[in-house]
């Protein structure tokens, strides 16, 4: 009689907590962790090796075990879309991943999505998805500087907060987000800066705000065209056009711009300064204008260009573009994307202002 009587208490605990469980998941949003490698999912021999490890050996599922305090953050699920280290990303890696994160957004049951990235390339993905993603729920694309196994990793907290900010409602309608370091940028305007400290990654406009302890605070919010508000859409793209990237320097050989512009729809010139223009090589691009190739002038420095028209260069009598505030490896995406469309120059230019 006694054992039924425990029995019976016990059983009624049970269903009590398992109703409660399913009480707090059912409240909880949903956000769904895209992993594609990098070094939040690296691995070093020891917790000494900070710098010397490899990257993407841990897969998401692990990611995720090792994070149990996002259980009270969102009911997360993890898919292991690649795991690369992201200096080798390809066209085709971006089309997937952001057709993927496309047809998830859709899902009433998504509430929204954190993708983990190498930082090598984070900065191209989250712009990329910032332009052709059509949704105003929260993408946050997060990496991390040292791999899990060492000492004072910062993966973990990255991770941590992308999930909080993922499962924000105050991070809806602002575009493709990176939590690096305790900061939220905009996919857009963020780059990696440094290449070796947890404070690696800037914008030149600043962040757009803090996540401290799972709480967003917000300072700014994004003007740009993006997501919602994008002309572009990756549902509609099955292919990237060749855009490649000519960097400036002093004695640069024009036929350097001739080797990288041949057979590309545009060719971005990493200017020095103003995103000036070689006197010897100024013949080598208006010949690949002739030939049909846009040319886009950003500039080579690195805390952030602001080039502008017929400055030091005629653009307009050049017919070429300029990337603005843009860096080259952000304006070969935004060229890219933008380039999915028969646009003419004064087209691709007003893209450049407004993206
Ligand atoms: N190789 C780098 C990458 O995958 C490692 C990293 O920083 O994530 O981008």
């Amino acid at each position: 009689m006694l054992i039924t009587h425990h029995f019976r208490a016990f059983a009624t605990a049970a269903a009590l907590l398992a109703s409660a469980a399913l009480a707090q998941a059912q409240q909880l949003p949903n956000v769904l962790i895209l992993a594609t490698g990098g070094t939040i999912a690296g691995a070093g021999a020891s917790a000494a090796n900070s710098a010397t490890y490899a990257a993407a050996k841990v897969p998401v599922d692990k990611l995720i075990a090792g994070l149990p305090e996002l259980s009270k953050v969102a009911n997360v699920k993890g898919e292991q879309v690649f795991q690369i280290a992201s200096e080798s990303f390809t066209n085709d890696n971006l089309l997937t991943l952001g057709k993927r994160v496309s047809a998830l957004v859709k899902q009433p049951d998504v509430d929204g999505i954190v993708v983990t990235h190498g930082t090598d390339t984070l900065e191209e993905t989250a712009y990329f998805l910032n332009l052709v993603v059509r949704t105003d729920k929260p993408i946050v694309v997060v990496g991390s500087m040292r791999p899990g196994t060492a000492l004072s990793a910062d993966g973990a907290l990255n991770l941590y907060d992308a999930v909080n900010v993922a499962a924000s409602k105050d991070a809806k309608g602002k575009g493709v987000l990176v939590t690096m370091n305790d900061e939220i940028h905009s996919g857009r305007d963020v780059s990696k800066a440094i290449n070796i400290r947890t404070e690696a990654f800037k914008s030149q406009w600043g962040a757009l705000g803090m996540v401290v302890e799972g709480k967003n605070y917000w300072f700014r919010a994004p003007v740009k065209r993006h997501t919602t508000q994008s002309e572009f859409n990756i549902d509609e793209i099955t292919a990237l056009p060749q855009v490649d990237i000519a960097y400036g320097y002093g004695n640069v050989p024009a036929s350097s711009y001739e080797a990288i512009g041949k057979g590309a729809k545009a060719i971005i010139h990493a200017g020095t300064g103003n995103g000036s223009v070689a006197d010897r090589v100024v013949p080598a691009l208006q010949k690949l204008r002739a030939d049909g190739v846009q040319v886009i002038r950003s500039s080579r420095v690195n805390t952030g260009g602001f080039v502008l028209r017929n400055a030091e260069q005629p653009d307009d009598k050049y017919d070429w573009v300029v990337a603005h505030d843009l860096n080259p490896q952000k304006a070969r995406i935004l060229a890219m994307v933008a380039l999915t469309k028969p646009l003419s120059t004064a087209d691709l230019q007003r893209v450049f202002w407004e993206y």
